[in-house]
């Protein structure tokens, strides 16, 4: 049977008609900027982001790392929060490769910064300190329970950055996710900030490619560094023909995907064992803590694999559900049902031991 996998919405697979798609494409040579599969893509995201261009990368990794360097000299300092992508699960590219300096601040459990954190963090001009250059936030915020950032937020933090001369920079990995959630213009979430990164193989579903979106000079740059770190492709067009199908089909149904996720967090939040605030839960992203006196973690994960479901451990005792284009709402009732059994089982079991 093959397992109902909630590891990550980048499991997806994509759709036959993307697979269609990328089997017909036209291409052409993108390091000469001669794909037009790939043109319409990078046109159609500036257009949906609101900015004057954009370029296809890669990895949400690589369009974040871009990003980052194209705004900052080596041994400028950039904000961002200690629960975000950039400064977790980035391999630290942006000091490694860059000689870029972070300042973690850290973030409320719904991924905004403190406001009044951000602005004493900010350097004052002083011959011994870094100078800050970038603000970095996250859209929604996957390790603050996938929460959507609302645009009074967005706009306070592009206040500040205005007032100080700052830069701003989206990791919008999962942008299209915040404007379903908020019922918004993705526009609407991208208007204070400089550039974004949004991915397009995450609920999107593509098999591969995220795209940076922001200024026409800004965006230049970013194809140099692009080049510089290996990320410059000839007939790119294939991937990018799944991305069109991704952003003209796809992005409407990541409600089912929100409903799907608020769905099982109210069966959750009813078990012994398990510590979930369900009104956390906005988009298709579940974080709950483990507390049973009698199955540890291991035990947990291996009893649901058992029976055929994968979910990851984020963190000792804290484990994550990404819902996703490939699970049903049949299939989430599974999963309740399952991890409800593992809780008593483990338990009986136990008790029987005794
Ligand atoms: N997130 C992955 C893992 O790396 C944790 C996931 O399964 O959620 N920004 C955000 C907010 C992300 O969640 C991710 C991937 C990225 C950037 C990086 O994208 P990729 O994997 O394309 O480099």
């Amino acid at each position: 049977m093959k397992p109902i996998d909630l590891r990550s919405d980048t499991l997806t697979q994509p759709t036959q008609a993307m697979r269609e798609a990328m089997a017909s494409a036209e291409v052409g040579d993108d390091v000469f900027e001669e794909d037009p599969t790939l043109k319409k893509l990078e046109t159609m995201a500036a257009n949906k982001t609101g900015k004057e261009s954009a370029l296809f990368v890669p990895s949400g990794t690589m369009g974040n790392l871009i990003s980052v360097l194209s705004h900052c000299q080596r041994g400028d300092e950039v904000i961002l929060g200690d629960r975000s992508h950039i400064f977790l699960h980035e391999v630290g590219g942006m000091s490694a490769l860059g000689g870029v300096h972070p300042r973690i601040l850290p973030n409320n459990k719904d991924g905004t910064i403190p406001l009044p954190l951000i602005e004493s963090s900010i350097r004052h001009e002083d011959i011994h300190s870094p100078s800050t250059r970038l603000i970095c936030l996250e859209n929604t915020h996957n390790f603050c329970q996938g929460s959507p950032l609302n645009p009074e937020y967005m706009d306070s933090v592009g206040d500040l950055a205005a007032k100080y001369g700052l830069k701003i920079h989206l990791d919008g990995a999962r942008l299209f996710n915040a404007a379903i959630a908020l019922d918004l213009d993705v526009k609407t979430l991208t208007q204070r900030v400089d550039s974004v990164m949004f991915c397009l193989s995450k609920g999107l579903s593509a098999p591969v490619g995220s795209i940076v979106c922001g200024e026409r000079d800004f965006i230049q740059r970013a194809r140099k560094i692009r080049k510089m770190v290996g990320g410059g492709m000839r007939q790119a067009g294939h991937l990018a023909a799944a991305g069109l199908v991704a952003l003209e089909s796809l992005v409407e149904r990541l409600k089912d995907d929100h409903m799907n996720a608020r769905f099982l967090a109210e069966q959750l939040t009813t078990f012994e064992g398990i510590e979930l605030d369900q009104t956390s839960v906005k988009t298709n992203i579940i974080f709950f803590k483990l507390n049973h006196p009698q199955i540890d973690e291991s035990k947990f994960l291996s009893s649901l694999e058992a029976k055929s479901i994968k979910i990851l451990m984020t963190d000792p005792g804290i484990f994550r559900i990404v819902l996703h284009r490939e699970i049903s709402r049949e299939q989430v009732k599974i999963v309740a049902e399952t991890i409800q059994s593992v809780l008593i089982n483990g338990q009986c079991s136990t008790m029987n031991d005794k």
